[in-house]
């Protein structure tokens, strides 16, 4: 095995299970002229071939024990005794007998509801579950689910640690690479609907007539799974393509162009999803550039993809340079006054944390805070910050805390979750993006453990409400097997992974620390960039009198655009969760925290908790050798012998950068950094991936 077949391996089942089930999916019944029921039956067939040896027969109608109905047709939903709640895109499997003959009805009001419910069906199985007397009903919470991949048409994958872009530009349309059905199969099998190919950081050539047959070919393999294909739009593109002056939403000339660019797309793609824009942030040309409001360059997208059904995601990661505000703040301060300006069609998309993607951050102050705007969730699933591919770091617990804060916008109860769940009124849109960390290496996502991220995304994607730990347990026995001795191990480690991290990186609510360019490894020091908020003394402002960033009215007051509960709980060092302390807080290096140490004592003290955990992984995964299969599990050994060495590093040059300025003793029992300052800062690390180009 080397992981390519990811959760969906299908493994044979234990003898007894087998035949228990056997009996119970001896055949089915579809409407396999349909493409996605067929490849609902597929899938079927496929799963079941792996898990009990046979692959179910397909006969014309319930005649006999052991029948699977995969239907969409009233009569079914009459069987089954019309389960509600499943929406447009829901499902509802259950146990039901057909003139005294037990049946698995696989019912749903479409065919990619059908799809979803094959997949959790084999969910079932693959997780050692009973089938028996089966009454599960499901819908989506989240309309449009995407991942976000920011692929570069030259292949290279911005913040990607998995090798080359999988979209293969040079052979598509003719060829279609095997592996986008796999990708298709992947993430149907979690509830994802849709796919923005292409980087942010636009490149204005993908709307081009000819890349639009590349993207027509990858909309056609992925159709029969229910996934839409959607494309960054470069905001400047009316000039770079059209060859017109200006991009100025409001001329009627760029108007009419976008009308025409977005009418021909939907010529090539009948179900093209619609648009992904980043404008006016890091460099990207925007509505800006005119003097105009991000409503109004959104507006005139969104307005040219409406009559076709379109979407319009519009992000809201932006900080300018001109802006000497807290970085913290630009985004509520640009975006929120536009609150009720947006277009129906339009969903602005913003970061789960004000500043970018950190370990941990507090939910964004913009959630919660434009109730007439459909805000979309945008979580990076690519470990850019959490130490790449070779970190072990399971972020489903850092998206449930970031989903289940509590905006108490407009009351008390009004988590994130809430929020981004709830339509602005009937009908309106709602969702959630991952930033991708797929590519082409044979794994996909680099590492064996950095599937269960993507994996994790499209279960919080379909429930935000969902929880962390369940998943990493279905994620694992569908992985790793079922095997409780490997199972409870695997969930452990992941569980903990992330919090190992944040410890030996950013701890107490520290954030931004890392390295120029890469974003690798460990700069505290770094003073030198262009712009303060570039720079991780900027986030830190540690001094001889102590360290963190003062955001309260005191300070920039960032955490003034919360609500007034979270104000007052987070103004406060003592009643602020400890673990955002130095986030909001500048508090003095002998200021006393939770667990009776002074707060140098503390830092110290949870870098060293971080270096324990990834060796208490290592030690838990030594024990799994035998377990699971020899190269996945080889793998794993040696990325955790990297992230040991790099925790160490991460502890060791963060100690040192902090002693220079707090000046106080380590506290007993914990050993010096191995180097002084001076060879941590001369650390360069140039072969780390995927750096922006
Ligand atoms: C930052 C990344 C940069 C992205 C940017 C974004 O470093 O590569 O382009 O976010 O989200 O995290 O637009």
């Amino acid at each position: 095995e080397d992981g390519y077949d990811l959760w969906l391996r299908y493994q044979p089942l234990e003898s007894a299970a087998k035949a228990r089930v056997a009996p119970a999916v001896r055949y089915f019944v579809a409407s396999t002229d349909r493409p996605i029921i067929a490849a609902a039956a597929d899938e079927l067939k496929r799963g079941l071939a792996g898990m009990i040896g046979a692959a179910p027969s397909q006969r014309e109608k319930i005649d006999q024990a052991g029948g699977i109905l995969i239907s969409t047709d009233e009569v079914a939903f009459e069987v089954a005794g019309r389960p509600s709640g499943l929406g447009d895109e829901g499902y509802a499997i259950r146990t039901r007998n057909v003139s005294g003959k037990p049946t698995i009805f696989i019912v749903a009001h479409s065919d990619v509801g059908v799809l979803y419910g094959v997949f959790r069906f084999l969910r079932l199985l693959q997780t050692g579950q009973s089938i028996d007397n089966l009454d599960i009903i499901d819908a989506p919470k989240l309309k449009v689910r995407v991942l976000n991949h920011w692929d570069n048409l030259d292949r290279h994958v911005e913040r990607g640690y998995a090798g080359l872009s999988i979209w293969d530009w040079q052979k598509l349309p003719l060829h279609k690479d095997p592996r986008y059905v796999d990708y298709a199969r992947a993430n149907a099998s979690i509830g994802i609907n849709g796919t923005v190919l292409t980087n942010v950081n636009a490149n204005a050539d993908i709307l081009r007539p000819d890349y639009l047959q590349k993207v027509k070919a990858l909309a056609e393999v992925f159709r029969p799974y229910g996934i839409k294909v959607y494309l960054t739009a470069r905001f400047s593109a009316p000039i770079e393509l059209g060859g017109l002056k200006t991009a100025d939403p409001l001329d009627p000339a760029v108007q009419a162009w976008w009308k025409a660019k977005i009418d021909e797309i939907y010529t090539v793609i009948p179900d093209f999803g619609g648009l992904l824009v980043k404008a006016n942030s890091e460099g990207q040309p925007g509505p800006a550039d005119y003097k105009r409001t991000h409503a109004e360059g959104a507006n005139m997208m969104a307005d040219a993809l409406a009559p076709h059904h379109g979407i319009l995601m519009w992000r809201a990661f932006v900080y300018a340079a001109e802006n000497a505000e807290d970085r913290h703040k630009q985004a509520y301060t640009e975006f929120q006054p536009l609150d009720g300006e947006f277009r129906d069609n339009v969903l602005v998309q913003v970061k789960n944390g004000a500043i970018d993607f950190q370990p941990r951050e507090p939910f964004h102050p913009l959630f919660g805070a434009m109730p007439r705007t459909p805000l979309m969730m945008e979580f990076q699933i690519t470990k850019e910050y959490l130490g790449f591919a070779t970190h072990l770091a399971y972020l489903g617990t850092m998206w449930e805390e970031a989903l289940q804060s509590d905006t108490f916008r407009p009351a008390r109860g009004s988590t994130v979750a809430k929020v981004i769940e709830t339509p602005i009124d009937a009908g309106a849109a709602t969702g959630m993006a991952g930033v991708a960390n797929i590519g082409s290496d044979r794994n996909w996502s680099g590492s064996q453990f950095d599937q269960a991220n993507w994996y994790a995304f499209g279960r919080f994607a379909w429930d935000p409400d969902a929880k962390a730990g369940p998943i990493a347990r279905d994620w694992a026995r569908m992985t790793w097997g079922n095997d409780p001795a490997v199972v409870e191990p695997v969930v452990g480690m992941m569980m903990g992974s992330r919090e190992a991290v944040v410890d030996y990186m950013t701890p107490l609510g520290l954030g931004h620390l890392m390295a120029t360019g890469h974003h690798y490894g460990p700069g505290p020091w770094v003073s030198d960039l262009a712009r303060p908020e570039w720079n991780p003394v900027y986030y830190h402002k540690a001094d001889a009198a102590g360290i963190g960033f003062d955001r309260t009215a005191r300070g920039s007051d960032a955490l003034g655009q919360y609500a007034p509960e979270v104000v007052e709980a987070w103004g406060n060092p003592e009643t602020i969760p400890e673990k955002l302390l130095l986030w909001f807080h500048h508090v003095p290096w002998d200021y006393r925290t939770k667990s009776g140490r002074i707060l140098w004592d503390e830092l110290v003290t949870r870098y060293d908790a971080g270096v324990g955990a990834v060796g208490k992984m290592q030690a838990d995964w030594d024990g799994l050798r035998g377990k699971v299969d020899t190269a996945r599990w080889a793998e794993v050994r040696d990325f955790l012998a990297i992230q040991h060495q790099e925790a160490t590093w991460w502890r060791d040059a963060s100690i040192a950068y902090f002693q220079s300025i707090s000046k106080r003793p380590l506290p007993a029992g914990h050993k010096p950094p191995a180097h002084d300052l001076e060879y941590y800062k001369a650390i360069t690390n140039p072969y780390a991936p995927g750096q922006a180009k």
